[in-house]
This record gives C-alpha cells, sequence and structure tokens, in this order.
C-alpha cells in the first residue's frame, strides 16, 4: 500500500506540465440533450472521473479547479451539465472537482450563499487555484472557454441561446465566473443577504470593482451558452430587497460575506460524478 502511494507520487511528481492550449480542444459544438439520458449512462461515459474528481495522466495540470453548483430541485439539469462538463474540462487537460451545493428545506433560495458554503468546503479537502461559480442550467459550447483563472476575475457567459448570443447589459457578472481562490478572497466572496431571485451577481461585480480588479471575458464567438428552458423556481421569487442591498456594498463587504457565513452542513458525500454538499440556512442564519 505504502509503495504504492509513493511510487504514484514520484510518477506525478516526472509528469511534465500541461501544454499551454491543449491539443484535445473543439471548437463549437452543437449540443444534444437526449430525453431519455440517465445519470448511469453519463457514468459509463466518464470511466476517469472518480469521486467527482479528475486529472490528466499525461501532465500535470496548470491549474486546480473547483466548480462550485449551487442547486435544489433541478435533477435533470444536473445531469445534462454533468453530461457535458465533464468531458468539456477533460479536453481542456484540467485537474478538476465538481461540487454541488444543494440547499435543503423550503425556505428561500440563497445562491450566493450556497457558492460561499462551497469555496470554504471545498478548500477543506485540496487547495483549489481556481474556482468556477456556475449555474446548474448554463452548459458551454464553446471549449476554447477556459474554465481557469486568470490574473483578472473572468466572466465566462458572454452570451446564450435565449438573448440572442449578445451581452446582456455592460458589467453583467451572472452565471458563470471565475475567480482565483486568492481573488474570491480579497473581496470577502459573495453577501450571504441575497435571499430570493436576483442581484447577487452584480453585488459580487461592485465588490470586484471597489478592489479595483477588471473583469475579463472571452470573446463573443468562445463565451457562447445554452441555459437548459426553464421558468422561475418556486422558492426562488424576485428578491426586492436588492436594489438597496445593492446600493450598501462599500460599507458592508468587509463584514458580509466568507468571513460571517454561518450553516447547517448536513452532510458531504463523495458521488462518482460530483461531490455532494448538502446545507441547511436555518432561520436566523
Ligand atoms: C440569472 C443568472 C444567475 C443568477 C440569477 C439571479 C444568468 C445566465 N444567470 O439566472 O447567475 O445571477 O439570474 O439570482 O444570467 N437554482 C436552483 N434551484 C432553484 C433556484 C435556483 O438550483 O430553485 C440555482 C441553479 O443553479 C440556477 C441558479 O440557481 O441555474 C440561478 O437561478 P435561475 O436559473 O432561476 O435564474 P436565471 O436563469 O434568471
Ligand atoms: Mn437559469
Amino acid at each position: 500500500e505504502e509503495t504504492l502511494t509513493n511510487e504514484a507520487s514520484v510518477k506525478k511528481a516526472e509528469l511534465e506540465n500541461c501544454p499551454s492550449v491543449s491539443p484535445y480542444l473543439r471548437g463549437p459544438s452543437k449540443l444534444v440533450f437526449k430525453p431519455d439520458l440517465t445519470l448511469e449512462e453519463v457514468r459509463a461515459e466518464n470511466p476517469k472521473v472518480y469521486r467527482g474528481r479528475y486529472q490528466p495522466e499525461e501532465c500535470k495540470a496548470l491549474q486546480k479547479v473547483a466548480i462550485l453548483i449551487p442547486h435544489r430541485n433541478r435533477e435533470k439539469h444536473l445531469m445534462y451539465l454533468l453530461e457535458h462538463l465533464h468531458p468539456f474540462l477533460q479536453r481542456q487537460q484540467l485537474e478538476y472537482g465538481i461540487y454541488i451545493i444543494h440547499q435543503a428545506g423550503s425556505k428561500k433560495f440563497n445562491r450566493a450563499k450556497l457558492l460561499n458554503v462551497g469555496y470554504l468546503e471545498a478548500l477543506k479537502e485540496e487547495n483549489w487555484d481556481c474556482f468556477i461559480f456556475h449555474d446548474v442550467d448554463l452548459v458551454p459550447e464553446n471549449d476554447f472557454n477556459l474554465y481557469t483563472c486568470e490574473d483578472q476575475p473572468k466572466h465566462l457567459v458572454v452570451g446564450r441561446n435565449s438573448t440572442g448570443y449578445r451581452l446582456r447589459y455592460s458589467g453583467y457578472f451572472g452565471g458563470v465566473t471565475a475567480l482565483s481562490r486568492e481573488q474570491f478572497f480579497k473581496v470577502n466572496g459573495f453577501s450571504n443577504n441575497y435571499w430570493g431571485w436576483g442581484g447577487e451577481d452584480d453585488d459580487l461585480r461592485l465588490r470586484v470593482e471597489l478592489h479595483r480588479m477588471k473583469i475579463l471575458r472571452p470573446k463573443p464567438e468562445v463565451g457562447k451558452y445554452t441555459m437548459i428552458f426553464h421558468t422561475r423556481d418556486r422558492g426562488n421569487e424576485v428578491n426586492i430587497e436588492r436594489m438597496k442591498l445593492l446600493h450598501q456594498v462599500a460599507r458592508v463587504w468587509k463584514t458580509d460575506g466568507l468571513t460571517s457565513c454561518t450553516y447547517k452542513l448536513l452532510s458531504v458525500k463523495h458521488n462518482p460524478l460530483y461531490i455532494n454538499i448538502t446545507v441547511d440556512f436555518w432561520s436566523g442564519a
């Protein structure tokens, strides 16, 4: 057992760095969502993913990337995302882990707080370099859209099918973003105070701007996504407080965020294709 571990680590140390551009990238693709797909099939298609994680065999990945996905009651979307994201990330030669942060109970949904939890919990098992904050219903169409972090925060969704593949508004920072461990730490993560739909993405943009960071984006033809059709979920009604909250960012970012993110951890489970973290935001938290 011990010699095996040693041999494995020696082998890993000898691997050369992966190239800056992976030879496996394919460019634009037409996405197909098979109506009768099962999670069992997705598992069979991804034999090299172990307990939600993967690392290339042929080279040492340039970054270790944690994908954080806030979730409740979107099982079908999750299955399609896993089906496409695993091969996509492997073609990019990344070392990665996919974390689903599941909100238990029926209290208002809190996407931003779930993502804070994901960051804090994921760092307990690996010193990830880079974090991708990812909606469950957005599937990337072009694998040149790299799921890596750069010297500035990156917004990966330039456009999606439902909006004619155009940026919704300048400063838009929703859907999928990439921040390094340090960048996210510096802005104290997301606010924990956005319950229900809307505003939390703009809040993060303001935090980034307050710290004099710039937002990078891929080219429009690369930053393309398909959003799987959905209506507004029950428990995620529009947050009418969002404008008020957005006016407070400069005053509260230091005390509202990672440093004040309290939650009840119900379970951490390593499934074959993802790591599931279930949390409860009990009333008063
Ligand atoms: C937009 C943003 C999203 C977020 C949201 C406002 C884009 C492409 N996305 O998404 O990033 O800023 O507005 O909060 O602009 N979710 C569940 N279960 C629920 C409710 C939400 O899993 O019951 C998760 C899921 O990952 C979903 C995400 O939260 O993708 C955002 O919710 P949405 O898809 O209903 O909101 P949408 O499409 O307007
Ligand atoms: Mn959506």
